[in-house]
């Protein structure tokens, strides 16, 4: 059987050397690994020969093949090595960062606070300074402090009021809801501390509710007052001072209308002084138009007595207003539910700068 004659092996070598050392990138290399010792590589072609061939013949070109290949596996890993260090090499060049440059804008200019968090600390600011604590509490509630601490009673109709949220039955046969109001906060309060009481309690609060006006999550804050001698005059007095400060104006009509609370008796509804006759526009303590805003009342004796309070020594006052509405009414913002759609376009026009903290002397909301 003729034998193919073996191709200079020596040029073959020198050759593929010299591309492997002029590879300019890893994928030009591995061109040449490919071309040489790939499956129909020259080199590979090569050592399939050596199959065909006399022993004699296979005993001097097995080992000059074999080394060929075995020094071209060496030069290529050596140039991949090479080449892989000096791509990082320009890798940290070009993505050097001068930690020493100043900072275009800092978090603190380019971030806003969402409205809601503005008008919660606006209000803080105004309560705290009339000597109101903050008390939060859990979203996820019990029976016993959403409803009936509150004088609703068990199975009556003023529980379907709230469109309650419940979570899946307990063992017990007992549900947790999503409280429906934050008034269980103020539940807590009581049974925890002893009067005299002034907490103001802002928070999430959960309805099945949803159209225009209204979201399942919404935020309310509730005010409340617990003392031996804490009155209707009281009430009025500490509202109108909130009025007057958050709406930023030095006067406000207030008008207080008969309603119905479980938990309060008697009950109120508060309307407020504006002027609506210009589009898009509220003013507020001027004009003849009225503005519902809040509820309150006194304190119901059932549900002092279910917070462990004796109505015939203390009696106390509490209030409750939608956060989502005066932000909407004080900030002329038209839709509610661009509230919870965290678009950044909307809170860079409608949020608040992070360090314009609102406070009495600075100004609330300049
Ligand atoms: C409204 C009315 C109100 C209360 C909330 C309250 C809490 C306790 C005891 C008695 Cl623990 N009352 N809260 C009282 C009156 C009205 O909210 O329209 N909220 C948006």
């Amino acid at each position: 059987m003729p034998v193919a004659a073996l191709p200079d092996l020596d040029a073959l070598e020198r050759e593929l050397t010299a591309g492997i050392a002029g590879a300019a990138d890893e994928p030009a290399l591995e061109a040449i690994r490919v071309a040489a010792l790939g499956k129909k590589g020259s080199v590979s072609e090569l050592l399939k020969s050596l199959g065909g061939m006399s022993p004699e013949e296979r005993k001097s070109a097995g080992p000059a093949i074999n080394g060929l290949r075995d020094r071209l596996n060496e030069a290529l890993g050596a140039r991949r090595t090479e080449l892989k260090s000096a791509a990082l090499a320009r890798r940290l060049e070009t993505e050097r960062v001068d930690v020493t440059l100043p900072v275009r804008e800092t978090p603190t200019e380019t971030g806003r606070l969402h409205p809601i968090s503005q008008v919660i600390d606006e209000l803080t600011a105004i309560f705290a300074d009339m000597g109101f604590a903050v008390a939060e509490g859990p979203d996820i509630e019990d029976d016993f402090h959403n409803f009936t601490a509150l004088n609703f009673p068990e199975g009556h109709p003023a529980r379907e009021m709230h469109d309650t949220f419940y979570l899946p039955t307990r063992e017990d046969g007992s549900r947790l809801v999503l409280r429906t109001h934050t008034s269980p906060v103020q539940v807590r309060t009581m049974m925890s501390k002893k009067p005299p009481i002034r907490v103001i309690c802002p928070g999430r609060t959960y309805r099945s509710d949803s159209d225009q006006t209204h979201t399942p999550m919404f935020h309310q804050v509730e005010g409340l007052v617990i003392d031996k001698g804490a009155t209707l005059g009281h009430l009025k007095w500490i509202l109108e001072e909130f009025c007057k400060a958050f709406f930023e104006v030095d006067n406000v009509k207030m008008r207080f209308r008969p309603s119905f609370f479980p938990f309060t008796e008697p009950s109120m509804e508060v309307d407020i002084q504006c002027d609506r006759s210009r589009p898009g526009e509220i003013r507020f303590g001027e004009g003849t138009d009225w503005l519902e805003i809040l509820g309150c009342g006194m304190v119901h004796p059932n549900v002092l007595r279910k917070c462990g309070l004796d109505p015939d020594e203390y009696q106390g006052f509490a209030w409750g207003m939608g956060i989502d509405r005066i932000a909407m009414l004080k900030y002329g913002m038209p839709d509610l539910r661009a509230f919870f759609e965290a678009d950044v376009r909307w809170l860079s026009h409608y949020g608040f700068r992070p360090l314009d903290f609102p406070t009495l002397a600075g100004g609330l909301s300049s």
